[in-house]
């Protein structure tokens, strides 16, 4: 991979910092935008924009084909069996909401049980809280162990006849640890247990293929894999969805309407109600063309060469712990620094032209299991380079040279 060819792709790599080149570490939170992505978009404002799947006029027709285009490539990318199981949203979030009230209303009854982890994002926690609350069903917890990785035993013996879904995450946000969600999934059907898959933080390493899975839902976000913000995708099967009620509605998402009786549209537009993020679809659609042409294996592989070497050059810092030891990760490293608030090593690190996402990084219960108030965490995107590395490890130690 030519790394500084393909950092001239985007734009946002080149600007300056307070007049100096910023380290962008924060890539778990959201990743920068290829110029092909902003272009495509700004090419559909320029000549295709009009309201979609309504109008007979010409460009309705151009902005109807071609967001369509992008469903049957997103369904193409992730191997899904029919567009009618690739559903847009506005992202993880909003799938899991959709998932936790319609799944939940079709499903979910008075003493049935979720099962989550105590590694989820708080997107993966609340919907479901919220849900069992309203249905008089319970939240159980799977456990995870020191090092990061879910608690297998702790996860098998939580399934019993009452568990009517399992929702859990590919990739930790917090740690980078992967789940072994192959093997999650067959436990989960051996017990005939639907499971929802929180892939938003594995698309933008790994290459994913939701028949081969076999999970019953799969949810991300654009933003996170090199596509725009507003824009998410959930996957359902079409046995579940169909079964599913409308989450939102209104229009595009019906049949036929009167004061009497309104019958639902088909799928995937029976949960899409009003008018779609045209041009961010469009754009997640080029961000998948951007990644496959660079070759998702090509950067998983760059990747993990980052995770090892950050890994072990943080390593050399004395004092620094790192959150999530398991081997089995994605390019992403926490650590904290014993005596150093992580709020006041991020803002100095920032200073120092890095940017690190610091914080719970919306996961408070994993925060209390590993019994920290939050970490400093560096992620990384195949666009950084060992030198960045560098340049974090060197600003790490002149941040505990001042606070220590
Ligand atoms: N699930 C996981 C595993 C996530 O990492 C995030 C966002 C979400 C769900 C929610 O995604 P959204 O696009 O709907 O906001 N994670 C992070 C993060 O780690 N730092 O900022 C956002």
């Amino acid at each position: 991979m030519n790394i500084s060819k393909i950092r001239q792709d985007f734009p946002i790599l080149n600007k300056k910092v307070r007049g100096k080149s910023y380290v962008y570490f924060d890539n778990g939170a959201t990743s920068q935008t290829p110029k092909s992505v902003i272009d495509r978009m700004s090419y559909y404002y320029e000549n295709e924009n009009a309201n979609v799947h309504r109008g007979v006029h010409y460009l309705s027709q151009i902005a109807t084909d071609a967001m369509e285009a992008a469903r049957e490539r997103i369904r193409k990318y992730i191997n899904a069996s029919s567009i009618e199981e690739v559903i847009f949203t506005k992202g993880t979030t909003e799938s899991i909401n959709l998932v936790a009230h319609s799944f939940g209303k079709a499903f979910i009854g008075e003493g049935d049980e979720i099962i989550v982890s105590e590694m989820e994002h708080h997107a993966n926690i609340v919907p479901w809280q919220m849900m069992c609350e309203e249905r008089g069903a319970i939240l159980k917890v799977a456990k995870i162990n020191d090092d990061g990785s879910l608690n297998i035993d702790s996860f098998k013996s939580l399934l019993n006849s009452n568990v009517k879904l399992i929702a859990i995450a590919h990739t930790s946000n917090v740690m980078g640890i992967i789940n072994p969600i192959e093997e999650l999934i067959e436990i989960a059907h051996n017990e005939n247990i639907p499971i929802l898959i929180d892939g938003a933080q594995a698309v933008p390493h790994t290459k994913v293929d939701v028949q081969d899975l076999d999970c019953d839902f799969y949810v991300f976000s654009a933003h996170k894999m090199y596509g725009p913000m507003g824009v998410g995708i959930l996957f359902g099967k079409k046995e579940y969805l169909e079964k599913m009620p409308p989450y939102q509605s209104g229009g595009e998402m019906i049949k036929d309407v009167s004061f009497e009786k309104t019958t639902f549209n088909e799928l995937p537009f029976k949960f899409e109600a009003g008018t779609p993020m045209v041009a961010d679809i469009i754009g997640l659609a080029e961000a998948i063309d951007y990644l496959e042409d660079i070759g998702l294996d090509k950067i998983q592989d760059y990747e993990h060469k980052l995770l090892e070497y950050g890994t072990k050059k943080l390593l050399e810092i004395e004092e620094l712990r790192i959150i999530g030891t398991n081997e089995n990760k994605a390019s992403v490293i926490s650590f904290i620094i014993d005596g150093i608030h992580h709020y006041d090593a991020g803002s100095l690190l920032d200073q120092m032209g890095v940017a690190v996402r610091t914080g719970n990084h919306c996961a408070q219960p994993l925060m209390k299991r590993m019994n920290i108030n939050g970490t400093i965490r560096a992620s990384f995107a195949f666009y950084n380079t060992y030198e960045e590395i560098d340049i974090l490890v060197s600003a790490v130690k002149k941040v505990k040279e001042m606070l220590l």
